[in-house]
């Protein structure tokens, strides 16, 4: 049996993935693709832990390393447990966030050196994904949409990230632009700033070509 295909979905805040993802996910049901939906951080049950401490919006403060530390511990945990065993099954892996957002959150906007990224993830063997889609979102736009979804969550208070300054949200949106530059054949960039169903259309045919061949 072929082995599964490992798509992942990045972005800055609010730019709508968890949304997107949502509609992808019954649009491959209704087509019966079989597939497994996960994310980071989370994903186990330790790896959920690992989330409630990550994004505790008034947690102490935290040394860059240490944060990335935490990521990591959780994603060779997502990948021994969920994500290897499914695609040696022939499942396809949809992951809402993984590595990218390390090198883009950690690395470009944290300022943790990308050689260090780059050399742990090797020494740890995380695997790269075969597709990556980038939603882009002006980061003024998916801040907003950010807190208004909050709000009517009622989750008042910020996430960690959500309180970064527009600076750090700019930084890592240019750390994705720049990565897709250093491998152009995995990533995919949809814009979210106009009509949903639009944008929606372009992931599903992205998707669902990608997964069929
Ligand atoms: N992180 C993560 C790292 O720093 N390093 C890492 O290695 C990893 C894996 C995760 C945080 O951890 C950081 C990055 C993140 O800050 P999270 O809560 O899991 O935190 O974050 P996300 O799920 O990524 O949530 P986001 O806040 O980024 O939002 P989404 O999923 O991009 O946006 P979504 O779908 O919730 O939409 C936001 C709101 O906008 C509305 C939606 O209805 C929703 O209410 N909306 C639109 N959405 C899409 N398109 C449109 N046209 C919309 N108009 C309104």
């Amino acid at each position: 049996m072929p082995p599964g295909k490992f798509v992942t979905f990045e972005g800055i805040e609010g730019a709508g993935k968890t949304t997107h993802l949502d509609h992808l996910c019954r649009y491959l049901d209704e087509r019966g693709f079989h597939y497994l939906l996960t994310r980071e951080p989370g994903g186990t049950a330790f790896g959920e832990e690992i989330r409630v401490v990550l994004l505790h919006p008034s947690g102490a403060p935290r040394h860059p390393m240490g944060e990335l530390l935490l990521y990591l511990a959780d994603r060779v945990q997502h990948l021994d447990q969920v994500i290897r065993p499914a695609l040696a099954q022939g499942i396809h892996v949809l992951c809402d966030r993984y590595h990218d957002a390390t090198r883009a959150y950690q690395g470009f906007a944290r300022g943790v050196a990308p050689e260090l990224i780059d050399r742990l993830a090797s020494l740890l063997e995380i695997l790269t994904p075969d597709l990556t889609v980038v939603f882009e979102v002006d980061v003024m736009l998916g801040l907003q949409r950010a807190r208004k979804r909050n709000r009517r969550d009622g989750q008042e208070m910020q996430g960690r990230f959500e309180k970064e300054d527009p600076e750090f949200h700019g930084k890592v949106l240019e750390g994705y632009r720049a990565l897709a530059r250093q491998e152009p054949g995995r990533f995919r960039f949809v814009d979210t700033h106009g009509d949903f169903q639009e944008a929606q259309n372009r992931v599903r045919s992205i998707v669902e070509s990608f997964l069929r061949n």
